[in-house]
C-alpha cells in the first residue's frame, strides 16, 4: 500500500519529540500561517474573487502601489497570529508600524513575526507566480509584557524560523530552522500541506543569474562586470550559464534554491539600498538559504550580520549558490581595492 506523506502538522509533532522541553509555540505558529497561506492560495486560485480583483489599487507610506490581494493577506495573517496566542506582535510591509497585539494571552507568547503578505503582487494580474515570506523571532523582552521594537529589530542570525509559501503551479510552504530546510507541497484534496522537499540543499555551484537587467548601466561597475563575464564565457561555451527572472521574488528564489544559481537586486545610482526589505525580505531568504547551504551578502556583509535600525529598510541583495556569491563577492573586491573593474577574463 501506498505510504501517505507526512503532514507539516505531523512533521512538527516528529520533531517536537526530540526537544521534551519544548512548549509547541513554534509550531502553532507555523500551522497558524499555514492556515492564513491555505486561504489566501484559495483567493488565488479563484482568481476574481469580487472585491479582490475589482477594486482600486492603494498606494503604501512608501508611494508603493497596494493591490486588495496585498490588504486581504495581510489581514489574514494579522487574524490567525493575533488568535494563536503564540505571538506578541507582527510588522508587515503593509503597516507602517509595528502592531502590538497587548492582551494578556499574547503577550505571554514568546515570538514575534515579520512578514510581506503578498510578494511580487504587481505580478496577479497576469496569473503568474505570486508569494508570502516570514519571519520569526524569540522575543528579547520578558513574556507577560506587551513585545517592542527591540524584538523586531534583531539580526537576521536571530531568527528561530524564517519561510515562505509560493502560489504556483502547485502551493508550497518551505520553511527553515536551524536544523535545516524542508518544503511541503498543498494537497488541496486534504487540504493540507505535505512533506514533498525533506532536508533541501541548495545546489553549491549553479549556472541561472536572476537579475532585472534593463537596470544593468545603472549597477555599480563590479554588479555590471559579473553579469558580463558570464555572458562573454557563453561565446566560447554557448549555454553554460542563462538568465531566468520572473520579477517576483519568492518564484525566484525558490528555482534558485531547488535548482542553484544566483539572484541580484543591486543598489542603482537612485536607489543606494536597492529595492529589497531587509527585515521581511532578505533576512528570511538569507536565513533558508544559509541553512541550505548557500550565501547571501549585501555585497560587503553577510545579510544575516546587519544590524537593523527600521522595520521597513531596504538592503542590496545578491543571494544563491556559494560558489557564484563567492565570484561576484570577488568582483566587488577588486573594484574596492583597485577603483577599477575586475578583468572579465580572469579566471575564478
Ligand atoms: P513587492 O513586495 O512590492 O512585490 O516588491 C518586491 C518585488 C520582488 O518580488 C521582485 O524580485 C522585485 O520586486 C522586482 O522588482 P523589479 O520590477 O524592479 O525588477
Ligand atoms: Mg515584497
Amino acid at each position: 500500500m501506498k505510504q501517505e506523506k507526512m503532514t507539516l502538522d505531523e512533521f512538527r509533532l516528529s520533531e517536537l519529540r526530540l526537544y521534551p522541553n519544548a512548549t509547541g509555540e513554534l509550531s502553532n505558529l507555523l500551522r497558524e500561517i499555514g492556515l492564513a497561506a491555505k486561504r489566501i492560495y484559495s483567493v488565488i486560485s479563484r482568481n476574481g474573487e469580487p472585491g479582490i480583483s475589482d477594486s482600486t489599487d492603494m498606494r503604501n507610506t512608501s508611494g508603493e502601489i497596494v493591490k486588495p490581494l496585498d490588504r486581504y493577506a495581510h489581514q489574514e495573517l494579522l487574524t490567525v497570529l493575533k488568535h494563536s496566542l503564540s505571538c506578541a506582535g507582527i510588522v508587515s510591509e503593509e503597516e507602517e508600524n509595528i502592531l502590538v497585539f497587548n492582551n494578556k494571552g499574547n503577550n505571554n507568547s514568546r515570538y514575534v513575526v515579520m512578514f510581506d503578505p503578498i510578494d511580487g503582487s504587481s505580478n496577479c494580474n497576469n496569473c503568474m507566480t505570486v508569494g508570502t515570506i516570514f519571519g520569526i523571532y524569540r522575543r528579547c523582552t520578558e513574556a507577560g509584557t506587551p513585545c517592542s521594537a527591540k524584538d523586531f529589530l534583531q539580526t537576521g542570525r536571530n531568527l528561530a524560523a524564517a519561510g515562505y509559501i509560493i502560489y504556483g503551479v502547485s502551493t508550497m510552504m518551505v520553511y527553515a530552522t536551524k536544523r535545516g530546510v524542508n518544503g511541503f507541497t498543498l494537497d488541496p484534496s486534504i487540504g493540507e500541506f505535505c512533506l514533498s522537499h525533506p532536508a533541501i540543499r541548495c545546489p553549491e555551484a549553479g549556472r541561472i543569474y536572476s537579475v532585472n537587467e534593463s537596470n544593468i548601466l545603472n549597477f555599480g561597475s563590479a554588479v555590471g562586470q559579473y553579469i558580463k563575464s558570464m555572458q562573454q564565457y557563453n561565446l566560447a561555451y554557448p549555454g553554460f550559464f542563462t538568465a531566468r527572472y520572473v520579477g517576483s521574488m519568492v518564484a525566484d528564489l525558490h528555482r534558485t534554491l531547488l535548482e542553484g544559481g544566483i539572484f541580484l537586486y543591486p543598489a542603482t545610482e537612485d536607489h543606494q539600498d536597492g529595492k529589497l526589505r531587509l527585515m521581511y525580505e532578505c533576512n528570511p531568504f538569507a536565513f533558508i538559504f544559509e541553512a541550505a547551504g548557500g550565501m547571501a551578502i549585501d555585497g560587503y556583509r553577510e545579510i544575516l550580520s546587519i544590524a537593523p535600525v527600521n522595520i521597513h529598510q531596504r538592503t542590496p541583495l545578491f543571494i544563491g549558490s556559494r560558489d557564484m556569491v563567492t565570484r561576484l563577492s570577488r568582483f566587488i573586491k577588486y573594484e574596492n581595492r583597485t577603483g577599477s573593474g575586475y578583468p572579465p577574463t580572469c579566471s575564478t
